[in-house]
């Protein structure tokens, strides 16, 4: 579907707008004092969510950040290290939260070009017993995982991770920002792809389109901890059915969509390396990111991306050509197109 306002907006799956069944069904939201636990919606985004995940328990925050920093803080102590993939969005973005609040360190595992981590570096990695070491109190995964290109990470590697941590007696957490592109991508049920993890974070925000809110799921316990520290981050909802509506419309229709936008992230990759347009590691794209290279073409970012931007073309873009090309649900194929044939005529103005 193309964007309202005319934009091909590549830059990310956070800049989707709500859709209008969504807007009708926040129109329309009960709502009530999710402080007293009193709103209806809320609640049940809640249990539809932890449902779907098989779960016991669910709570709506308001972002992914919030998600993990509150899965996080629930579960370790302070001076603790986490293991977490060499590009984890917690350790490179999410303004430094894991030290700043949590005081946390991170221990980092290269996951190779698919940023998978291999379970027998993980446990290299740990840290329990030995005298002025810091103790590893928690092991995290990513999937997809965004750093490395939009990423799967196997449902077998997410078992042996969880069976790594069960027996070290570690806390493990799945931030899952894209948790159904992966087990779309997989064909899996979500339920058994997370199951073993002791905390999972899921965004609305983001390929699912709604314009606010996480949840953090597990057991009961864990979610009555979460919701104690919710409240002092200064995370109580309110009457946030008006938000939770929408999440509940991305739950029923918005998941099993998402593999137009693999297609489509598929067809851009093929276009710009067929075309020798950019440099694409095929392999990495396996959602609905596309990692290019556009150096083969251009000398300067900005220049690049100031032609796109006058072509009505959103994207980010280093100076050294490189960018992160996302689909989602405003992006049509013949947004592709159109993008493929504007970053021809690029190449072939440098051509001549
Ligand atoms: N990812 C965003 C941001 O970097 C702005 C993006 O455009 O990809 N975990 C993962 C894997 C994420 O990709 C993100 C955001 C978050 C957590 C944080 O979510 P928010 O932005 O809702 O706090």
């Amino acid at each position: 579907m193309p964007m309202d306002d005319g934009w091909i907006d590549l830059r990310s799956d956070t800049v989707t707008k709500p859709t209008a069944a969504m807007r009708k069904a926040m129109y329309e939201a009960e709502v009530g004092d999710d402080g007293y636990g009193d709103d209806p919606t809320i609640n049940r985004l809640q249990e539809h969510s932890a449902e779907i995940l098989g779960e016991d328990a669910a709570l709506f925050v308001s972002s992914g950040t919030m998600g993990n920093l509150i899965s996080l803080y629930t579960q370790t102590k302070r001076g603790q290290e986490i293991i977490v993939e060499e590009r984890a969005h917690m350790w490179r973005s999410e303004a430094g939260h894991l030290a700043a609040v949590s005081g946390l360190m991170c221990q980092r595992v290269s996951g190779g070009r698919l940023g998978i981590m291999d379970p027998l570096d993980i446990e290299k990695g740990i840290r329990v017993a030995q005298i002025g070491q810091p103790r590893t109190g928690l092991i995290s995964v990513e999937s997809t995982n965004n750093g490395a290109g939009g990423t799967v990470i196997p449902a077998d590697n997410i078992r042996e991770v969880a069976a790594l941590a069960a027996k070290h007696r570690l806390a493990f957490h799945i931030d899952g920002a894209r948790i159904f592109n992966a087990t779309v991508a997989l064909s899996v049920n979500p339920a058994d792809y997370v199951r073993g993890a002791t905390s999972v974070m899921f965004c609305l925000s983001k390929t699912l389109c709604c314009p606010f809110g996480s949840l953090i799921l597990g057991s009961r316990a864990f979610i009555e901890e979460a919701l104690h520290w919710r409240i002092m981050f200064g995370g109580t909802l309110r009457q946030g059915g008006i938000m939770a509506a929408a999440g509940l419309v991305a739950l029923d229709c918005m998941i099993d969509r998402l593999t137009e936008d693999h297609v489509n992230a598929r067809r851009l990759a093929d276009g710009l390396a067929n075309d020798r347009l950019a440099i694409v590691d095929l392999e990495t794209v396996q959602t609905n990111m596309v990692r290019a290279d556009f150096s083969p073409i251009c000398s300067s970012g900005s220049e690049l991306r100031e032609f796109l931007w006058n072509k009505g073309i959103k994207v980010s873009m280093t100076e050294a050509g490189f960018s992160r090309l996302v689909t989602h649900y405003w992006i049509s194929s013949e947004d592709i197109d159109k993008t493929l044939s504007v970053l021809r005529d690029f190449a072939s103005d440098l051509r001549h």
